[in-house]
């Protein structure tokens, strides 16, 4: 399967995919509230787990360190092809965030290592032109986010969760994190980090998942 073809053979995940199209129709799990970060640690409608459930299109890519590749490129000045041990030679930091689902699980105070977005941006220096950010996954999964959430503090390309190697169902060897968006914006098994122009909607949010994923707006859906 081409990396940038997600393959559609699997009857089990079309059904998968077409029941999480329906549920974003009805807007299944709506609260109807917002709530302030600052202020409320859970997003509405949430609640807590202690484990960390897995969720993915049911193909879970052995990215062995021979296979592994970080492509980052699109409208930047300096481009990068990086294999593993380049990865891991670039800026290293740890970090403590929560991490929130769409389908309605948080989870608390999860430690990160892994380069930080802010490191990797002084690296590849987006033209000024650049507004979006679009991740490639190793299963051909697409997700997007603006500059402006990208580039913050707290968003990693991580290796490391509690100390250890990101496990294969969680996207490991590299996969990225972004806290404060629903999880669905984290693209695990990290292929290709691309810097666009225009925003291009990814894989769920073409099939009516909300574009901007704010948890405390309840952005969900649309
Ligand atoms: N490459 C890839 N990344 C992905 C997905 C996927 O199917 N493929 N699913 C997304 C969704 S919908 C969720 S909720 C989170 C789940 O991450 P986890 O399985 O580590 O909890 O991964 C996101 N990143
Ligand atoms: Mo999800």
């Amino acid at each position: 399967m081409a990396d940038d073809d997600i393959g559609t053979t699997g009857k089990v995940r079309d059904k998968l995919i077409e029941r999480k199209q329906d549920w974003a129709r009805e807007g299944r799990l709506l609260t109807g509230t917002t709530a302030d970060p600052a202020r409320d640690r859970l997003p509405p409608g949430q609640r807590l787990v202690r484990d960390w459930p897995v969720l993915d299109l049911g193909q879970q890519p052995l990215v062995t360190e021979q296979k592994f590749r970080l492509d980052v490129d699109g409208a930047v000045e300096n481009r990068l092809s990086l294999r593993l041990d380049e990865f891991m030679a670039l800026p290293q930091a740890e970090g403590v965030s929560d991490m929130h689902c769409v389908t309605q699980w948080s989870r608390y105070d999860n430690h990160w290592k892994g380069v930080p977005a802010r490191a990797l941006l002084a690296i590849v220096q987006p033209r000024p032109e650049v507004g979006h950010v679009v991740f490639h996954a190793y299963d051909g999964y697409t997700t997007n986010i603006r500059l402006d959430q990208f580039d913050q503090p707290d968003v990693f390309l991580v290796h490391q969760w509690e100390g250890r190697p990101i496990s294969r169902e969680h996207g490991g060897p590299v996969r990225m994190l972004v806290p404060r968006l629903y999880l669905w914006k984290s693209a695990k098994w990290l292929r290709r980090i691309e810097f666009t122009i225009r925003d291009r909607p990814g894989f769920w949010e073409t099939r009516g998942y909300h574009n901007n994923a704010d948890p405390w707006m309840e952005e969900r859906y649309g």
